[in-house]
């Protein structure tokens, strides 16, 4: 029987050999969320990339470019890391380059496993069925937030053990933390995760409805899949 564990942020995967796993990066609130919603809404291929700079380089393939630090979207960029800002039509059919604080960190910090798929909530299930249909060992990288624990992510890795329970074992106390914090947690998610520190620090610029619906399960069927440096 395959393994799932988890990682619970990009500063330990060190500890942790990629080779021939399956990872699922996850970055709930919201830079993975919002990308399961861009393919949802017709994007073509999306590259997460770490700076800046090198995502503005985008603009001249042809792609829009999308960049958020601390919250924020920055300035210059076509899209900030709102799901919703990628619901007017304006993705369908096109190339997007990504940065944003953790998430795009957390991809590109994982290239060195068999498969990276992306995960949140709005996809759970499709990445729940593709984990089982491929039978590698899988590592769920949470962003978490610069280098620290979250909730949020933890959340998610709790909800994937669960789903893939029968299918998978539990190798480490990680996966079993995680999945015991779903269970406490589940009933309520926006209510457990009110107090939980970017939660708060998302208030702040008012996203509430990002919030919630970031943390609605099973609303898109689409994968995100890591081919060579780009997600398809
Ligand atoms: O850290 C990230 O990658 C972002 O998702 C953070 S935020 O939700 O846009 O604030």
């Amino acid at each position: 029987m395959p393994s799932i564990d988890v990682c619970f942020s990009p500063e330990l995967l060190h500890l942790y050999d990629l080779e021939g796993k399956a990872v699922v990066a996850v970055d709930i609130l919201r830079a993975t969320s919002t990308m399961v919603t861009a393919f949802a809404e017709g994007a073509v291929q999306i590259f997460p990339v770490m700076e800046l700079e090198e995502c503005r380089g985008f603009a001249g393939q042809g792609c829009l470019t999308a960049a958020e630090r601390n919250g924020i979207k920055a300035e210059g960029f076509d899209l900030g890391n709102s799901p919703f800002a990628y619901m007017d039509g304006s993705v369908q059919g096109r190339d997007i380059a990504i940065t944003t604080t953790n998430g795009t960190r957390a991809i590109r910090l994982s290239e060195a496993a068999e498969e990276i798929v992306v995960g949140a909530f709005l996809n759970l299930q499709a990445v729940a069925d593709h984990l089982v249909e491929l039978g590698l060992d899988v590592l769920v990288v949470c962003a978490g937030w610069k280098g620290q624990f979250n909730l949020e992510d933890t959340l998610f890795a709790g909800a994937l053990v669960e789903r893939l329970q029968e299918s998978f074992s539990k190798e480490n106390d990680s996966a079993l933390a995680a999945l015991s914090l779903y269970q406490t947690a589940k009933a309520d998610l926006p209510g457990f995760l009110r107090q939980s520190s970017h939660v708060r620090r998302l208030e702040h610029l008012e996203i509430h409805k990002d919030i919630e619906f970031c943390l609605r399960h099973d609303v898109y069927s689409v994968l995100p899949v890591w081919r060579h440096d780009r997600l398809v």
